[in-house]
């Protein structure tokens, strides 16, 4: 390759680059939340569509990892579910409630943000929570094996010792391996891995060959399946699924325009012990 040839490359490779980076959207600093606080499990989907939205919007958020056994750090609230997101004193529910109401706050209020979201954006954030989340479990603990390098990976991220974690390893992943199956069989699911592969199918065939479903800026859609596949990508379920559907390619473009964490500490805080996704 001569030199202009190889300039002309970098060139080229920077400007495919910058037209996922600067996807990044930027939140108006009037309309910018002073305080957010998640209480979350770090490996819970539901709690990474949030982060999703605030990684994406570059709203810095603080994290208290909530302790599934006892959710002492939650005690003060009468929902009894993670994500709860604290924003500026106010408690808000429920990650789909959760990012509508941001959605409309970072926009002014002026507009109602969540109106104005198309029908298409609105249909698939629905099938990410009827559908896709479903799938999660019975995928992740599918087999002892998985249920294992599951357990391990996702607990990993939680606040375990290392007496903690090494005991509770193999009960949790025989526990997490027939709440894998019963989450199969409530959802009638058939086979759980081409469910999966058909539901990464079918998004990217809704996707129609745009970069993301909102153009060239994910919308609420985009963030919502990204935030839930998150937690799986390296488990040998997203392994599999990247390489058996044609979802990589958004994937990695959703990674470039999300960017890295706003989170404002390195790592979550931690408590006693944690438990893997329950989906
Ligand atoms: N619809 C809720 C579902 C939240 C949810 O089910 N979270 C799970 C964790 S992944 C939970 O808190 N389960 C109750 C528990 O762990 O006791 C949302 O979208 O936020």
């Amino acid at each position: 390759m001569t030199f202009v040839a190889a300039g002309a490359f970098s060139l080229s490779f920077a400007a495919s680059m910058m037209s996922v980076a600067s996807a990044k959207e930027r939140v108006d600093d009037k309309y910018a939340p002073r305080e957010v606080v998640l209480y979350q499990y770090d490996a819970c989907p539901f709690c990474n569509k949030v982060k999703a939205f605030l990684d994406y919007h570059d709203i810095p958020y603080k994290v208290v990892e909530v302790n599934p056994v006892g959710k002492k750090e939650i005690k003060w609230s009468d929902y009894k579910k993670v994500p709860v997101l604290v924003v500026d004193g106010e408690q808000l529910n429920d990650s789909t409630e959760i990012i509508s109401t941001l959605q409309q706050r970072i926009h002014g209020d002026s507009t109602d943000a969540t109106s104005s979201a198309s029908d298409e954006e609105e249909k698939w954030r629905r099938w990410v929570d009827n559908h896709l989340v479903h799938l999660l479990s019975p995928n992740i603990y599918r087999t002892p094996k998985e249920a294992l390098e599951a357990f391990d990976y996702l607990t990993t991220s939680g606040n375990f010792s290392t007496m903690e974690r090494v005991t509770g390893k193999y009960i949790g992943a025989t526990a997490m391996f027939f709440i894998g199956k019963r989450l199969k069989k409530r959802h009638n699911i058939t086979d759980e891995r081409a469910s999966l592969y058909e539901a990464a199918e079918e998004w990217v065939k809704a996707l129609d060959n745009r970069t993301f479903m909102g153009g060239s800026k994910p919308n609420l859609a985009d963030l919502a399946v990204f935030g839930v596949l998150r937690p799986i990508q390296h488990l040998q379920t997203g392994k599999d699924m990247t390489a058996s559907t044609h979802i990589g390619k958004w994937y990695s473009n959703m990674e470039e325009a999300v960017g890295p964490s706003s989170r404002l500490q390195d790592k979550p805080l931690r408590t006693t012990l944690d438990k893997p996704m329950n989906v």
